[in-house]
């Protein structure tokens, strides 16, 4: 995990070496998604506390939106959830309107499922687990660390459901 994490570092400071723009978005060093079309179903490696990215607050070692999914409306997502620091962390999926606060209940979960267990207390170092849902409804959403205070802390990505993609896309983008 910390080999890949650093490796992506790597990338995004090489791509950009001297351009001293904002980094496009690019693909991630190490596939984080798998999906079937027949299915469509996409298959998404989530690990929490990935590195010491954003002081471990962070999924995949990306933190403060810098990755974000895109899959097709109606497709279902299947999240393997892991948290691999010794912070407890989970996983929502929210509105993106609703991500920067303090603390998350089920009543804000998108779509039913989008939760790995006991989102508010987290899960202890190797806990692993599976969540899948559906994405019925088109728009902006955010993966959130629903353990108080984490996602203020920046503890959130990207999740857009959209009607024009055709099959799901994960990028990153990390400021130099
Ligand atoms: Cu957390």
């Amino acid at each position: 995990m910390r080999t890949r994490t650093v490796l992506a570092v790597a990338a995004v400071a090489m791509a950009c070496a001297g351009c001293g723009a904002t980094p496009q978005p690019s693909k991630p060093q190490a596939p984080l998604i798998t999906w079937n079309a027949a299915h469509r179903l996409v298959e998404w490696t989530v690990v929490a506390g990935d590195g010491g990215e954003n002081g471990g607050m962070n999924f995949d070692g990306y933190a403060n939106g810098e990755m974000t999914l895109v899959v097709p409306v109606g497709w279902r997502v299947e999240i393997h959830f892991q948290n691999a620091s010794f912070t407890p962390h989970s996983a929502m999926v929210v509105p993106e309107s609703v991500r920067n606060r303090s603390s998350f209940d089920a009543s804000l979960m998108a779509f039913p499922g989008a939760e790995t267990p006991n989102p508010s207390e987290g899960s202890s170092k190797g806990a692993a687990a599976n969540v899948a849902f559906t994405v019925s409804r088109a728009g902006d959403y955010a993966l959130v660390c629903a353990v108080p205070g984490h996602a203020l802390a920046g503890m959130w990505d990207k999740l857009v459901v959209s009607s024009q993609a055709k099959q799901p896309s994960l990028l990153v983008n990390r400021s130099p």
